[in-house]
């Protein structure tokens, strides 16, 4: 109760706004536990997702593209999963995903995250496309107590056979590396100056900043991601209420401040133009990877995952040529490999 208190006068007041933005952008700034606050709402906020009234993602089990979680023997079912699935295996057909065999499948491995956080979903689309079945532990973004056994405060943190991995882009190349280890002996000294590399490094550099002020550009905007993170996180009752309408509120002032800070006048024209900037990339390639996603695919498709159905990725796919790609990677990446337990 204090705990909500706290963050609500936190929000209200506006607190330290861009540190609690960089929070999510990866910030070394030294913060309070209500800053901290803050921080884990405005973390969500770089990356959430979702309609207000009928967010895809709500229930795991009904929402595209997550249904179909592995869950046992337990296949997810009703209409959202029956939709899903047979988006899947349309897809299918022309794209699949990539397990890797059997023997190089790591076997226990547990994703400590909050749902919409955009360095979280690309570690997921990478597990989710190559079919590595993961655990996944939704971290309380004000206690964290449930990484409070980690030194490392931020997530994404992976556990994979007991060995402790943190951020994104690190997990991924070691993933990698432990499922292909054939390209990691093929790799090239300038690899870091490679196209797949230059965009990866794009992603985190420029891609993730266009999302805060995007979808916390205006009070409806706010209240809906605000509705998802609320819903979907790791949050107590009050933390919840509270954090909703004052983390909304607090959300729209943050995006002004951040527009300063990376020098964003008009951020739905900034989204628009990263969006196309994408899709010259591609060269008219199906991937950026040619006929296969690489690791750029992954990660921006990742990233661009919790916005894609709310109104700021909605109006991205409506005003830029990104959709048939998205379409492409939500077909290939397919269902979640995510075990409920
Ligand atoms: N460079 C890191 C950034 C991770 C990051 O900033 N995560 C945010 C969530 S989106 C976080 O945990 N922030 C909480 C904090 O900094 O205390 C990565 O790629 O994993």
């Amino acid at each position: 109760m204090r705990r909500s208190q706290s963050l609500a006068t936190y929000l209200l007041r506006g607190g330290s706004v861009p540190a609690a933005i960089d929070g999510c952008a990866g910030s070394s700034v030294t913060l309070n536990q209500q800053q901290h606050s803050l921080r884990q709402v405005a973390l969500y906020s770089s990356s959430s997702s979702g309609n207000s009234r009928f967010p895809w993602w709500f229930s795991p089990k009904t929402s595209l593209p997550y249904s179909g979680y592995h869950s046992g023997s337990t296949i997810s079912s009703g209409f959202a999963g029956a939709v899903s699935f047979s988006v899947a295996a349309a897809s299918s057909s022309v794209y699949a995903k990539e397990p890797p065999s059997s023997e190089l499948i790591p076997k226990d491995v547990i994703l400590y995250q909050y749902e919409a956080c955009p360095f979280c979903n690309k570690v997921k689309a990478f597990l989710d496309y190559y079919d590595i079945p993961y655990k996944i532990v939704e971290v309380n973004p004000i206690s964290k107590k449930e990484i409070k056994w980690s030194e490392y405060k931020k997530v994404p943190i992976l556990t994979v056979d007991g060995e402790h991995m943190v951020d994104s882009s690190a997990i991924i190349n070691k993933l990698e590396s432990r499922i292909h280890p054939e390209r990691l002996v093929a790799s090239t000294p300038d690899k870091d100056d490679d196209e797949e590399n230059k965009w990866r490094r794009w992603v985190d550099n420029h891609l993730v900043h266009m999302l805060s002020p995007n979808i916390y550009r205006n009070a409806s905007e706010a209240l809906e991601s605000f509705d998802y993170i609320t819903s979907k996180g790791n949050f107590s009752f009050m933390e919840k209420v509270t954090a909703k309408y004052a983390g909304a509120v607090a959300m729209y002032f943050v995006s002004k401040n951040l527009k300063k800070k990376y020098n964003i006048t008009d951020e739905r024209a900034s989204l628009y133009e990263a969006a196309e900037t994408w899709v010259d990339a591609l060269g008219g390639r199906q991937f950026l990877g040619g006929t296969k996603p690489n690791l750029a695919d992954l990660a921006v498709f990742g990233v661009l995952r919790p916005i894609r159905y709310l109104r700021s990725g909605k109006d991205m796919v409506e005003h830029t040529r990104i959709g048939e790609w998205y379409t492409r990677m939500e077909g290939v990446v397919g269902v979640s490999s995510r075990i409920t337990v």
